[in-house]
């Protein structure tokens, strides 16, 4: 046996017709859901993790299949965004016919604090992987999707924001994802390459990370449900935001990548929500009564009967720069891909909520053994 054939994880009878696809930033939220589709498709599936001291693969740990066995269709390499011969040599392995380039640092409020990390993975990363491409001469065979974001619209020019709605970040997350928006539409023009950003609007599901505010609240309501948390401190409520569920989004960024030429496409449900009223609609979702304290107290009807206090405004959680509002036009996507989403929020919300309500109890009946 070959060194090249020890390193290589990749069997050699795979078959030449079937589809092959990479995809960054599989451990995420987003990334997992799109494998379980692409997998669904008879997709031959390739993901890029990160050495980590501990397991991280809990999202797509379902997924796994012995490599031992014959007819695997799912595979995961270690590399890092920021490592551009490691990309190389997996783009080089693999030579996938579709790469959905979703890795970043995605923490709006994290990217303030760790800017120079998040550009170098958000916008340079993004630079790196289409190099790949153009290194290893495959811009004729290889479609590639940019996970570009509603924070490009940041300060609020016009509603509802589409495509020619003009850009204004307003975070440093915002900024690197700038970067990689307009170096893909230039691989594009420069290179001839098919490559587009899907400009999604927020989305969320019962995998979204934790720190993200409408899982904080979920799990804050089922952890407050079931006695194991007094209360939940959140940041600015005003800002209101497009949300879907992942699901949908997901199915979107396979179409976008299926038509005969590449554009750039918003993908938003038109219906925008404020955080305050998603913190209603989670609690409303496990019959709890909400009781806000801080600078919404008066305002908003703290419960002085009870005295209890459930939601409180921290402003630690506010950001230097906030996007006040995220409202979307999707009529190009519905137009060009038939795309509609089909969840609505309060659906969401109530399968969010009931997924970490399930977890709060698993979680609390392990601690009792
Ligand atoms: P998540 O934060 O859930 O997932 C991010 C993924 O990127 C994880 O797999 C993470 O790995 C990986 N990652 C982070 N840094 C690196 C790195 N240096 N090298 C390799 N991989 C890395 O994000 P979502 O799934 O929610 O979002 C997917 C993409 O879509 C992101 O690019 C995000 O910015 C963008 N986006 C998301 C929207 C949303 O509402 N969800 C809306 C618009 C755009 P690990 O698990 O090890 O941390
Ligand atoms: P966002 O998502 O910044 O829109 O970025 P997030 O859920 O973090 O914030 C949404 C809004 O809620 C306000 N907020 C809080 N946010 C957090 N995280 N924690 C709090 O306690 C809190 N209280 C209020 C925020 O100020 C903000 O206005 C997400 C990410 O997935 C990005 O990667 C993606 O590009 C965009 O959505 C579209």
């Amino acid at each position: 046996m070959s060194k090249k054939e020890i390193t290589s994880k990749i069997p050699d009878n795979r078959p030449a017709d079937r589809k092959r696809a990479l995809i960054t930033g599989i451990t995420g939220q987003d990334g997992s859901y799109l494998a379980e589709l692409l997998l669904e498709k008879g997709y031959e599936v390739h993901g890029i993790k990160r050495r980590a001291s501990q397991f991280n693969t809990d999202r797509v740990d379902h997924l796994y299949q012995d490599p031992h066995k014959e007819e695997v269709r799912f595979f995961l390499h270690y590399g890092d965004m920021t490592d551009a011969t490691n990309l190389i040599r997996i783009v080089q392995e693999t030579k996938p016919h579709e790469i959905y380039n979703l890795a970043a640092q995605s923490h709006v409020q994290v990217s303030f604090d760790s800017p120079e990390y998040t550009a170098n993975v958000d916008a340079l990363g993004t630079l790196r992987l289409l190099e790949a491409i153009r290194i290893l001469d495959m811009e004729e065979e290889t479609r590639f999707y940019q996970a570009s974001t509603s924070e490009l619209y940041g300060k609020v020019q016009e509603t509802p924001q589409s495509e020619t709605t003009p850009f204004y970040p307003r975070s440093p997350y915002a900024a690197a994802k700038l970067y990689a928006y307009w170096i893909t539409v230039n691989y594009r023009e420069a290179y001839d390459m098919y490559a587009c950003n899907g400009i999604l609007f927020n989305h969320e599901s019962p995998r979204r990370g934790e720190t993200f505010v409408t899982r904080k609240i979920t799990r804050a309501v089922a952890r407050i449900k079931l006695g194991q948390q007094e209360k939940v401190y959140l940041g600015n409520l005003d800002a209101k935001r497009d949300w879907g569920h992942a699901k949908d989004y997901v199915e979107g960024m396979w179409l976008m990548l299926q038509q005969e030429k590449a554009r750039d496409l918003v993908l938003a449900t038109g219906t925008t929500t404020s955080v305050r009223d998603f913190v209603d609609m989670a609690f409303q979702a496990a019959e709890i009564n909400v009781v806000w304290e801080g600078e919404d107290r008066d305002e908003k009807g703290y419960d002085a009967e009870t005295g209890e206090c459930i939601v409180e405004v921290d402003p630690r959680y506010y950001r230097p720069t906030e996007v006040d509002l995220l409202l979307g036009d999707a009529a190009k996507a519905r137009e060009t891909l038939g795309w509609e989403p089909r969840y609505d929020l309060e659906e969401m919300a109530e399968e969010m909520v009931q997924s970490d309500m399930t977890g709060a109890q698993k979680k609390a009946a392990v601690e009792n053994v």
